[in-house]
């Protein structure tokens, strides 16, 4: 009887130590710890069998069960041990990443063309000493026009080529009303570019309804002419190379005594005349002149002590000449197969 348990107890670590080798996964591992360790497994079967022994041959057949039972967990073990560090394995292998791979590339966006234009003229201006003041798109009548000298029955107050929101307040046509409230608030010397939206009542290829524009101001003691040339001469030679040349012809505007418009000579042809310049070799790029005296004294300035200079300019326009487009309407369509190429 002794004999038979014995070999009883080496035939389960043998069966055992077989099927452990076999399984491939927890599962089935688990079905062989009960099958051999469980309440009414292999080894535990076995032990009842010991009833029928001696005295003397119980703890002989115990000591072997007992050796079986801590292989068999020894081997439970590191199969466990080996299926676990194998699932490891393949979850490495299967999420690897190829960090040489190239990657996918961030699309970035690009500067609207206006947005390029206006930054380089605030650029030139600050390093001049300008400083960049911005104000309200919706003006009073009296900023707009009246503090600007532009007389009662001036053809830009009306209804058709100004947005009026009431009586007395309306989408600014330009942007000197940032100015004259400027000029109110401080004392001179005033140097100041005033970038932003205006508003017009007017739609074609070359025109929108809203478009951008910069205006400068200077005023202090002793400015003139000469002054206002110089500048508009830096300012192009910064903005469009050394080699342009400049020529001023006489205009009019009511915020501006004398009054001029610019011309810098063709980029395309260099003044021989040339499709883009019309034949003219010259294109305009800005007005401007002197303050006049009467808006200087509109905001409380010795008009006696100091004078100023002024100049305006439209981006779109100097957008559309930069960047050889044809109809202003492309610059506000949004069309990304447009505005990706700047
Ligand atoms: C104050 C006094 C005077 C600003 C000026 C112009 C000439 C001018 C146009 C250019 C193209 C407007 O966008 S456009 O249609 N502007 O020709 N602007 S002088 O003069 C000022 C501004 C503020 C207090």
């Amino acid at each position: 009887m002794l004999e038979q348990l014995l070999e009883q107890a080496d035939q389960i670590m043998a069966s055992a130590g077989a099927k452990i080798a076999q399984v491939n996964t927890n599962s089935a591992l688990e079905e062989v710890r009960v099958e051999v360790l469980g309440k009414k497994g292999a080894l535990t079967q076995l032990l009842r069998g010991m009833g029928s022994l001696s005295a003397d041959d119980r703890p002989i057949v115990g000591k072997r069960v007992n050796q079986v039972r801590d292989a068999v967990e020894r081997l439970l073990a590191e199969k466990s041990r080996n299926l676990q560090q194998q699932a490891l394995e393949e979850q490495l292998a299967a999420e690897r990443i190829d960090v040489t791979l190239p990657g996918t590339g961030v699309a970035r966006g690009t500067m609207h063309p206006i947005t390029l234009v206006l930054d380089d003229i605030k650029r030139i201006f600050t390093g001049m000493g300008y400083e960049v003041v911005e104000g309200p798109e919706i003006e009073t009548d009296y900023y707009n026009f009246e503090a600007l000298n532009v007389p009662k029955h001036h053809p830009a107050r009306d209804m058709q080529d100004t947005f009026y929101i009431l009586d007395d307040l309306l989408l600014r046509t330009q942007t000197s009303p940032v100015q004259a409230r400027t000029m109110e608030k401080r004392q001179p010397p005033v140097r100041i570019i005033s970038p932003g939206k205006v508003y017009r009542v007017d739609s074609d290829p070359t025109h929108s309804p809203m478009f951008h524009q910069v205006e400068g101001l200077l005023v202090d003691e002793h400015i003139t002419l000469g002054d206002l040339k110089g500048t508009l001469q830096a300012f192009v030679r910064e903005m469009y190379g050394k080699e342009r040349g400049v020529r001023f012809r006489p205009s009019y505007f009511p915020f501006t005594e004398p009054s001029a418009e610019m011309d810098i000579s063709c980029f395309v042809c260099g003044g021989e005349g040339c499709r883009f310049c019309k034949y003219e070799g010259w294109i305009e790029i800005l007005g401007c002149g002197m303050v006049h005296p009467r808006v200087l004294e509109m905001v409380n300035y010795d008009a006696e002590k100091y004078t100023g200079f002024a100049f305006g300019m439209g981006i779109e326009r100097i957008a559309l000449l930069r960047y050889g487009i044809d109809d202003i309407r492309l610059l506000f369509d949004s069309d990304v197969r447009l505005l990706t190429q700047f």
